[in-house]
Order: structure tokens, then sequence, then C-alpha cells
């Protein structure tokens, strides 16, 4: 008596006609017809930037944000990026007018970074993100509610299945970043120790950030408006990268400054 109609039952025609629903790489599985199912099991290489990461409920919250959209975490790892490792993770821009202040950037202070794995997982933490520039991405995407200013823009996130399986590469030959199976845990036990829903200072740094390029005001004023606003949610996080953060956006407004006046 046949019980099922599984994949041992069926015809090559009648499997010719069962097409995969999903074509890509990754973890095979079994519908309840029989069919088999490839279900596109991608990784991605995802930084929370030093503006998030210095400002733990926003770096926390992004975290959240992606958690619960049911990505697993591979691995998870708070670091200071090393120079060399900066610019061979955006040698792709090396050369464009922006590139020496990506890299002042991305290691001014410390980021944090998660290899994430689901279904869909590239694209999706991409449309979760939004418009890489801060005033052109939506203002319910990660870099609309939480991003600075321009490019200073919360978290970088792997683009295509090729480029995440480099820079994954890159990050666990250079950058120390490994596969663990406590990564889910770290990163769980980061949201809770960080995030706090009162301790949201995106809209007074915005604030800091259009005036001083509105007035045209470079003086220390604005750095030390900066360095007391990213102060506030910065808990074990020592002043020397709080400074190199808020030196970094100052060299920002400068150019935006210095572009406007041209
Ligand atoms: P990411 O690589 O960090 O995920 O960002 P993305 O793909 O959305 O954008 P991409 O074009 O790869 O640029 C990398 C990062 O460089 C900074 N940027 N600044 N001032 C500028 O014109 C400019 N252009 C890019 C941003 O931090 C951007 O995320
Ligand atoms: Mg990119």
């Amino acid at each position: 008596m046949k019980l099922s109609f599984g994949i041992k039952d069926a015809s090559v025609s009648e499997l010719a006609r069962r097409k995969p629903k999903i074509r890509t790489w990754g973890a095979e599985s079994q519908q309840p017809d029989g069919a088999n199912v490839v279900i596109k099991m991608e990784r991605s290489l995802v930084i929370i930037k030093p503006d998030g990461a210095v400002r733990r409920n926003i770096g926390a919250s992004v975290i959240k944000a992606l958690l619960d959209r049911g990505y697993k975490v591979k691995a998870f790892k708070e670091m200071k990026v090393p120079e060399q490792l900066a610019k061979a993770h955006y040698a792709v821009h090396d050369g464009k007018p922006f590139f020496p202040w990506l890299v002042q950037f991305i290691t001014s202070a410390r980021v944090i970074v998660l290899v994430l794995e689901g279904e869909g997982v590239i694209q999706g933490v991409r449309n979760a993100l939004g418009a890489t520039f801060v005033q052109k991405a939506a203002p319910d995407s990660l870099r609309g509610r939480y991003g600075l200013w321009a490019g200073i823009n919360i978290a970088h996130a792997s683009d295509a299945p090729e480029t995440a399986t480099s820079e994954i590469q890159l990050w666990s030959q250079s950058g120390g970043i490994k596969e663990s199976a406590d990564a889910e845990k770290q990163a769980r036990e980061y949201v809770a120790k960080y995030m706090r829903g009162d301790k949201d200072y995106t809209a007074d740094i915005r604030l800091l950030i259009e005036s001083a390029i509105k007035n045209h005001d470079t003086s220390d004023n604005v750095k030390r408006a900066l360095e007391k606003a990213l102060s506030k949610d910065a808990s074990g996080i020592g002043k020397d990268e709080i400074r190199a953060l808020a030196e970094a956006i100052m060299v920002s407004i400068r150019e935006e400054i210095g572009r406007s006046s041209k």
C-alpha cells in the first residue's frame, strides 16, 4: 500500500516536472510531497560600523532588528579594525575620493562583525539597511532611522553571494572571525545588555551635524559637542575611540562645507 508519494515513487518525468522552488546552492530538504527543494541558505558579512557600535543602544537595536528577521548568527566579534584590513575590505573603492575618509571612519572606533545565515540573507539585510546615504534611506530603514549623515550609515552588509564569500574569507583570515556555536548567544546577550529604548540620541547628533554644515562651523566646539553626545550611550568605550569617531564625523562635515562653498 502506498502511504506517501515520495521521491522513490516518482517517475523520471514527474521528477523533472518538480522544479526546485528556489534555485541556488545550499541545503536540500524534502517537501511533504517528496520533492527536493533547495533552500537558499546564504551567508552575509555584516559590520556594525563605529557610529552604531559606539552608540550601544543603536548597535543593539540594529542587531535585534536583523535577528528578528530570523537570521542565524554564525560568528560574532567586537573589534577595532586594523587599517590594512579596512583597506582590503573596501578595496573596490580604492582610488575614489572618499576612500581615505572611509578607512579613517571604519578604523576610528570599534565595530561589531557578524556572519549571518539565512534564506535570502544578503538581499534581506541590504533591504533592511536601506540606501547607502542616510538622507536617501527610507525613514523606516535602519540607515534612515539610525544613520547620522551621508556615509556615516550604521552598517555594512555584503552585496552579492561572491562578495559575501570573499568578505567572510578575508575577515576569517585577517580579522580573527570564527564560526562558533556560541555566536548566536553572544549576539543575544549584547542585545539584552545594551538595548535601551530611551537611549537614542540620533536626532540630537544629526542636528549638531546639520547646523555645523549650515553655519560652516568647524570649530572645536562642534567636535566637543559631538564627543559629548556620542558619550551618552558609550558604556565601556574609551575616550580615544569617541574622539576618533567624532574626528571622522568632522572630516565629513568639513568636506561637505568645502563642496557646498564651491
Ligand atoms: P557598505 O559597503 O558599507 O555596505 O555600503 P554600500 O554597499 O551601501 O555602499 P558602497 O558604495 O559600497 O560604499 C561603501 C561605503 O563608503 C561610504 N561612502 N561614502 N562620501 C561618499 O561619496 C561616499 N560614498 C560611499 C559609505 O560609508 C558607504 O557605506
Ligand atoms: Mg558596499
